[in-house]
């Protein structure tokens, strides 16, 4: 199925100058960018992007980290698009993220994981309509995809 997915390079990656190494790998997998912005999450939007987080004990220093500086905010599309992403960023905690994936091969810690990516159909929509305006979401057809998918 045909899925959008949201994507976040966060304020470590862009620091770091990891927004065109992440950026490439989604692209290669073979999903199509849609949408692409900086943005420097104000702190309302911010609680409300990680509302399922409140009262966890990483809460706080969460919210400081992604307000911290500007991110790339991005929609990516394609067959299995959440899925997709999820797989190639990695576990939550870098420690237990595999070589090969974004946090695997750049992150140490989880309150420095560099990458966010939808982990459902459902939070996608949700997160795309919290960050981006509906005129911000391009539709288009790209070359290529009968060599991405049968
Ligand atoms: P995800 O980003 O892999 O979906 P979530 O469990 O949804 O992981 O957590 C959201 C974000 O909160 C993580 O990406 C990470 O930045 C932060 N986080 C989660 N667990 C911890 C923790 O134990 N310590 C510090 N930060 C954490
Ligand atoms: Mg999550």
């Amino acid at each position: 199925m045909i899925e959008k997915t949201f994507v976040m390079v966060k304020p470590d990656g862009v620091q770091r100058s990891l927004i065109g190494e992440i950026i490439g790998r989604i692209e290669r997998r073979g999903l199509k960018a849609i949408a692409v912005k900086m943005y420097h999450i104000p702190k309302d939007i911010a609680e409300r992007f990680y509302a399922e987080h409140k009262g966890k004990q990483f809460y706080d220093g969460l919210i400081k980290y992604i307000t911290s500086g500007p991110v790339v905010c991005m929609v990516w599309e394609g067959e299995g698009a959440v899925g997709a992403v999820r797989s190639l960023m990695g576990k939550t905690n870098p420690a237990e993220a595999l070589p090969g994936t974004v946090r695997g091969d750049f992150a140490l810690h989880p309150g420095k994981n560099v990458i966010h990516g939808s982990d459902s159909i459902s939070s996608a929509q949700r997160e795309i309509n919290l960050i981006f305006n509906d005129y911000e979401i391009l539709e288009y057809s790209k070359i290529g995809s009968e060599w991405l998918i049968e």
